[in-house]
């Protein structure tokens, strides 16, 4: 099941209500954006957060100039795109290191939220990505057997366990630990704390002690995303109690509804900077705004779609278009060729429709349709070769001509030259400065 796929198909469908409107006038904002309210409602984002959201939203909407290119549906999208990537961070936040190694993150959280698992995942992601020495230090010295999980967890991504077992005091624990680390080389430590099934004051007292002691680089509160409307509170007492660094979300994998994804950052101020999705130990992801708002608003994975478009353009075909820019001689019979690419990408509604949590109102809107590259490749072929070489000798009569001649109006073809005016400037751009045309060149592993 997708992620957030109740709340996906609840914003597609109020998307869906600004279709067909030439214009949008402030009564179809009103009435969009209630449904858009209300879909995050009962995703259980907080109010607050709604509130805002929405008033921004609809401002942006109102005062928008009309974008020639896209339509009512796709303007409400592109903003509510922008602001629900603004929400989350804007920007990919990555953990801090230490100037004087070993950098300390201490892993917070209540009962459960999976602060034990994450050590492991963390300690496996920067030791193998980031070719650290990471050390666990075991201070839950309070649940049966957490010592054990830890080195279970430590074992499995090869990292060893720094443990005191007949030792009660897990401020003495993590002290000894940093200790350790520093005498063996480790330039990371992750320290495991307790979790309580609610926050009280003797945690909190706790961790405030051990914080003291290791003065952590990064303080990352594990947050379980089934929490819902909870995990608002929880991390806002956390933050308040211990000016937490940042935020990771856990069990996405499961049916959450999104409203913790969507709350934190703006209540605490503090950034996620990981999701977990899954029990296994390397289901880990630093977490990306503007990828998980393309998550949310159901339209899949952007970037996985334009992997996919990549792929299948031409190698061959694409040096020579590369040449072409390089050369300047890019005209409308490559522009028609790579028309034909794009449809050679197989029916882009096959790929939209493999992708998670693509609803069937957004895939109607879809730009992009088999339709309009027909229409294309007509106007094209309407024209002489002469025309299709050097566009710019296409003159009022001559445009009138070629639209009668694909039964099209003259408009229609002031947007193709239009288009292909603004396609030759976009790849201009991509060949300047000795950087080359990048479509398709992806090396084959
Ligand atoms: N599906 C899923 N399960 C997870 C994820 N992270 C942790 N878990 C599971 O959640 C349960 C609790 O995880 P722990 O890592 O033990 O949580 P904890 O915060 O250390 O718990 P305490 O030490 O009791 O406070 C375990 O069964 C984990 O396998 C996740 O991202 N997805
Ligand atoms: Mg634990």
């Amino acid at each position: 099941m997708a992620m957030f796929s109740s709340l996906s198909d609840k914003l597609g469908r109020a998307f869906s209500k600004f279709k067909n409107k030439g214009k949008l006038t402030e009564a179809d904002i009103k009435e969009g954006m209630r449904e858009i309210k209300l879909a995050l409602l009962e995703a259980d984002v907080n109010f607050k957060v709604v509130k805002d959201f929405v008033k921004i939203v609809s401002e942006r909407a109102v005062g928008q100039d009309v974008l020639e290119s896209l339509v009512p549906s796709q303007q409400i999208i592109k903003i509510v795109n922008e602001e629900l990537v603004a929400l989350m961070g804007g920007q990919e936040e990555r953990v801090r290191f230490s100037s004087r190694p070993p950098t300390v993150i201490m892993m917070v959280g209540l009962q459960g939220a999976g602060k034990t698992t994450h050590c492991g995942k963390l300690a496996n992601h920067f030791k193998t990505k980031f070719e650290k020495r990471p050390l666990l230090v075991a201070c839950d010295v309070y649940r049966p057997a957490a010592v054990k999980q830890l080195q279970v967890v430590g074992s499995q991504v090869g990292v060893p366990v720094f443990a005191m077992e007949d030792c009660k005091d897990p401020v003495e624990i993590a002290k000894a630990g940093i200790a350790h680390a520093k005498k063996y080389g480790h330039d990371m430590v992750f320290i495991d704390t307790a979790g309580r099934l609610h926050i009280d004051e003797a945690l909190m007292k706790e961790l405030q002690d051990i914080k003291e002691i290791t003065e952590p680089s990064e303080i990352l509160l594990t947050i379980d995303a089934m929490l819902g409307q909870d995990a608002v509170n929880v991390s806002k007492t956390f933050n308040d109690m211990l000016d937490i660094s940042g935020v990771i979300l856990t069990k996405l994998d499961g049916d959450t509804r999104g409203g913790a994804a969507l709350s934190v950052r703006y209540v605490t101020g503090k950034p996620i900077k990981f999701i977990g999705m899954g029990e296994k130990l390397d289901a880990l992801e630093p977490f990306h705004p503007d990828r998980m708002a393309s998550r949310i608003l159901g339209m899949g994975d952007m970037l996985t779609l334009i992997e996919k478009a990549q792929q299948s353009f031409d190698e061959k075909k694409a040096e020579e278009l590369e040449k072409k820019m390089r050369d300047s001689t890019f005209t409308l019979v490559d522009f028609l060729d790579q028309m034909d690419q794009v449809r050679n990408m197989g029916s882009i509604k096959d790929i939209l429709g493999m992708m998670p949590g693509v609803n069937s109102a957004a895939l109607a809107d879809a730009q992009i349709d088999d339709k309009q590259i027909d229409r294309v490749e007509a106007i094209i072929l309407s024209m002489t070769p002469q025309e299709r070489m050097k566009p710019q000798i296409i003159n009022a009569s001559r445009k009138k001509r070629i639209a009668d001649g694909c039964g099209m109006k003259v408009e229609d073809v002031n947007r193709l030259l239009k288009q292909f005016e603004q396609s030759q400037k976009m790849m201009k751009q991509l060949t300047k400065g000795g950087k080359r045309f990048g479509f398709g060149r992806r090396k084959k592993h």
